[in-house]
């Protein structure tokens, strides 16, 4: 049937190149959202107010210290517990290895942090619940999703400015991850390390707590800290009892926490998990990960105006120098450098990114997609009830306009084929008739779009299995192209590419049927593909035809789909 091979190959020639470098004429015009606000019950309130709040606790709290230490029997608490343990220590000063993973540290996490608060103003809500109705978040810097239009979760992506997110240009977040998830790995490499050392080194008895003794003296630490008569800074020797418990917490407890709630985020994961990942949804994960977030933006900044207020040159002759000395310049002379390459990273990123936004694709994808690509082995399995159906569900994507579609659609999509064929032994175009005549298959999932928000639905339409049982894919297809009727948002026709794996598991799904009526137009209508361990942007809408391919690298600007293409995302996204 060569008429029907050039049926659909011809879609090829429909496809864009896309630059690869980001055009801020042509990208998402900027629009910037509001201040940061917390919803108390009914009332928003500027999280501003906390600036003013916490310094006034601060005076308090000086305050309230400084008559505690006129009491006698706190003046014997402090004698008691002087804000560190006597025991002996074995473990003095801070070896090379451990002075070097703390430079690579900080350095990461600002990477980290500035890439999270980009990811973040994609959809700049955080919820408690699954569904994101709009009015139920706990937090935005958005103002309220506008009633009576369409407001797809694209129009509410907000502005950053440059310094603070990276790209800092709206909608970025495929560059924002690459940046993210590749110093995340490079972080947590850095931090298993880290752990390794400390125990083979035995550098952990400084750092973790060994005796309940360790609560009373951190009491005491803040008390003195409080009524500013600083403790003894002896930390060549040991930590003061309140640096003690919080440099644990950091290591062992929320650096941890942020890796878990990263990655129950992700569909395949969270989807692979049954109660737990219900429990635990991508919502709740999400807003505890914004939590840590906000602890590290916290410790940083009191951790770094400890380190200057309590000397810093001696301070940073220990841990950039690694030697005991509270007057030579030996830590400064490799602190100030060292804080240099931060603070040029820090400058380049944004416009380096925007500059050569492919490059970042790539090298992102060359350090971490691989280990995003074993991901898609975890086998999504959860299904969801009735009851658990989003009233809620956001709209994404860029819709169809043309006469084509149009006319499909006023006639109800009666006139709607879709066409299967390029390596496969029969090639084929199924009418709307004959598809909704196959077996027909419905299940309740959740939907993970890559910007943040998340919804349960539930979907009727005809397993993939039984199209590629009907179409034969050839032993050299190995993916499937899915090109949509619609166009994506800078012109050219939205398509996207899946491994013929995903195409084969049990939840694929050709969907006609959305919350048991059809597909609205909103939602993808006359037929939209679901597979449940991708993000939601691989949730083609609209599809026109299948294509069976050995390789995509001649498709579009041969990266694997239309945001892969223009958004710089990466094809394989099930995290
Ligand atoms: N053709 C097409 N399909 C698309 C998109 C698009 O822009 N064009 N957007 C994707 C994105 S980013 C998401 S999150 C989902 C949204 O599906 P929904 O509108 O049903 O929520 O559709 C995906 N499918
Ligand atoms: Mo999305």
């Amino acid at each position: 049937m060569p008429l029907l091979e050039e049926k659909v190959t011809h879609f090829e020639t429909k496809l864009t190149h896309a630059d690869d470098r980001i055009r801020l004429s042509h990208w998402l015009p900027p629009q910037w959202g509001g201040m940061p606000h917390i919803r108390f019950g009914k009332r928003w309130i500027n999280i501003c107010w906390l600036l003013p709040l916490g310094f006034l606790c601060l005076l308090i709290g000086i305050a309230v210290a400084q008559e505690l230490r006129q009491i006698p029997a706190v003046q014997a608490f402090l004698a008691r517990y002087p804000g560190h343990l006597t025991s002996p220590v074995k473990w003095y000063g801070f070896p090379t290895w451990l002075r070097l993973m703390h430079f690579f540290n900080l350095f990461l996490m600002f990477l980290i942090i500035r890439a999270g608060i980009q990811i973040l103003a994609d959809h700049p809500r955080l919820y408690w619940n699954v569904n994101c109705t709009p009015g139920t978040e706990w937090f935005r810097f958005q103002h309220p999703v506008p009633a009576g239009r369409i407001w797809t979760a694209k129009d509410d992506s907000v502005t950053i400015p440059g310094w603070l997110g990276i790209p800092g240009i709206r909608h970025s977040i495929g560059l924002a991850r690459w940046w993210h998830f590749s110093c995340d790995l490079l972080w947590v490499i850095n931090g298993a390390a880290f752990y390794v050392m400390l125990f083979v080194s035995g550098q952990w008895a400084k750092l973790i707590p060994r005796s309940w003794e360790v609560f009373p003296n951190a009491v005491s630490v803040a008390i003195q800290y409080a009524s500013l008569q600083f403790p003894s800074n002896d930390s060549w020797v040991r930590f003061n009892s309140l640096q003690q418990l919080t440099y644990f917490f950091t290591v062992f407890g929320a650096a941890p926490l942020a890796i878990l709630t990263g990655l129950m985020q992700a569909p395949a994961i969270a989807n692979h998990l049954g109660w737990l990942g219900r429990v635990f949804h991508r919502q709740v994960a999400r807003s505890i990960h914004f939590f840590v977030m906000s602890y590290f933006v916290f410790f940083i900044l009191v951790h770094l105006t400890m380190v200057f207020i309590t000397g810093l040159v001696g301070n940073v002759n220990k841990m950039f120098a690694g030697v005991n000395d509270n007057g030579g310049y030996a830590g400064l002379a490799i602190f100030l450098p060292a804080m240099a390459i931060v603070v040029i990273a820090w400058a380049i990123a944004t416009p380096f990114t925007i500059r050569h936004a492919r490059l970042v694709q790539k090298t992102g994808h060359f350090i971490i997609g691989w280990l995003k690509g074993l991901v898609e082995w975890f086998d999504p399995n959860r299904h969801y009830t009735q009851a658990d159906i989003s009233p809620h569900f956001w709209p994404n994507g860029t819709m169809p306009n043309s006469e084509e579609y149009n006319a499909l659609a006023r006639d109800n999509f009666a006139g709607y084929a879709l066409r299967v064929g390029g390596l496969v032994a029969n090639p084929q175009v199924f009418s709307f008739a004959e598809l909704k005549a196959m077996p027909k298959q419905e299940q309740i999932t959740e939907h993970f779009c890559i910007q943040g928000w998340s919804g349960v639905a539930k979907w009727g339409g005809i397993p993939m299995r039984h199209i590629l049982d009907l179409v034969k894919p050839t032993p050299q297809a190995r993916y499937a192209v899915f090109y949509s009727l619609a166009e994506g948002g800078e012109g050219g026709r939205y398509y996207d590419v899946h491994r013929l794996e995903n195409m084969a598991h049990h939840l694929t799904l050709l969907a006609y049927e959305m919350n048991g009526e059809p597909v609205s137009v909103l939602h993808g209508a006359p037929l939209r593909l679901r597979c449940e361990n991708e993000l939601g942007f691989k949730n083609i809408k609209w599809i026109e035809a299948i294509d069976f391919v050995a390789d995509f690298s001649h498709l579009g600007a041969g990266q694997g789909g239309y945001n892969e293409d223009h958004e710089f995302y990466g094809y394989r996204m099930p995290i």
